[in-house]
């Protein structure tokens, strides 16, 4: 057989013709371990004798070879988290076991896959806002914000406001990509002063979450909408006429009567004043401003006034109403008998008999 790699280089050593085998090239002991030659040896006679014998050339080894990497199947010792780390670099170095070792390095480049296994929470699970009574329909009461830490559509957004039993939820309208809530209504506080409504969050694909097949991830928060009150109620009383009898010896400071207003607002815009805005005559009454309770000012006197019309006014700052007091005065004959002259004559017949000897007149209550 042919082998290119040898060459045959016969020489006499006196009558002995020893041959020689020499490589022509280098081997590679990974490609091919042996090579069998077949050596012919001829005299030179005229009939020459041929001698055949097999040479069989083994390549050693030396440690010529660097380590070679294969397609090879890397194992995480952790799982992977696309939200902490979207790509890893890895250098890989193996090395052989031999007196000088020889190593080889290959870079392995692991781009991590995002999936939808982040929820979008709110960043609060309760609102508390307030919406003044009276606003139009379409005012903004508050933004609610859900985050989601994936990407693309796996953390994309969206909101709705769910249906529940208490049925809140028709007067109020989210808006789908922004969160934004508004109104659908105008709110009367006095007549309802707070609303609930339930809102939901979701993301834009599948779940990769365990449990939740086919559906995107969702989260939920409350929303109390407090109706804040505008003064839109003026005070009313609940009598048009207040009649009262008082003795005229009443003292000064004793009330005569409470005319209490009603307002149906809160706060500030309930709070009222009360006035006498006529026919208070001298100033004879006063009312507490706070709580319209009229009171005698100054001393009465039957003799000279007997009858009053008061105008009481109640106001809350904006509005008033009015009612009217009637205060009758009683007569009390609480004065001693005054005689009209110090000193009285008179002259008597000595013939009558039973008839008036001097009339003394005294007037009653002449202050
Ligand atoms: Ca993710
Ligand atoms: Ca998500
Ligand atoms: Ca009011
Ligand atoms: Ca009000």
């Amino acid at each position: 057989m042919p082998v290119p790699f040898c060459k045959f280089s016969p020489k006499a050593v006196g009558s002995v013709f020893p041959g020689v085998i020499t490589t022509t090239q280098s081997f590679d002991r990974e490609k091919q371990r042996e090579y069998t030659l077949s050596v012919t040896a001829t005299d030179q006679a005229q009939e020459p004798l041929i001698g055949v014998c097999q040479v069989t050339v083994l390549i050693a080894d030396v440690n010529d070879n660097d380590p070679k990497f294969e397609n090879s199947r890397y194992q995480f010792a952790e799982p992977l988290d696309f939200e902490t780390t979207k790509f890893f670099t890895l250098i890989v170095r193996a090395q052989n076991v031999a007196m000088t070792p020889l190593a080889s390095f290959t870079t392995v480049c692991v781009n991590v896959t995002d999936v939808n296994d982040n929820v979008p929470f709110f960043v609060s699970s309760n609102y508390e806002v307030s919406v003044p009574e009276g606003a139009d329909v379409g005012t903004s009461v508050v933004q609610v914000l859900a985050t989601d830490l994936d990407s693309g559509l796996h953390g994309e957004v969206h909101y709705l406001i769910l249906k529940d039993a208490s049925e809140d939820y028709q007067f109020f309208t989210i808006e789908p990509e922004t969160g934004i809530i508004s109104t659908r209504a105008s709110f009367d506080r006095e007549k309802r002063a707070s609303y609930l409504i339930e809102v939901q969050s979701q993301d834009s694909s599948e779940s990769a979450r365990p449990g939740v097949h086919g559906q995107p991830n969702t989260d939920t928060a409350y929303v109390r909408i407090f109706v804040s009150d505008v003064n839109d109620n003026a005070p009313a009383f609940p009598r048009s006429v207040y009649e009262v009898s008082v003795d005229e010896d009443r003292e000064v400071g004793s009330p005569v009567v409470t005319a209490t207003a009603e307002d149906e607002d809160e706060g500030a815009n309930a709070k009222l004043r009360y006035q006498i805005t006529s026919g208070n005559a001298r100033g004879v009454f006063d009312v507490e401003p706070d709580v319209g309770t009229v009171f005698i000012a100054q001393p009465l006197d039957y003799e000279q006034e007997q009858h009053y019309e008061l105008r009481l006014v109640a106001s809350d700052g904006k509005w008033e109403n009015h009612t009217l007091i009637i205060i009758n005065v009683v007569n009390k004959n609480d004065e001693a008998p005054v005689f009209t002259q110090n000193e009285y004559q008179g002259s008597v017949l000595e013939e009558l008999t039973d008839l008036p000897v001097l009339v003394l007149k005294a007037v009653h209550d002449v202050y």
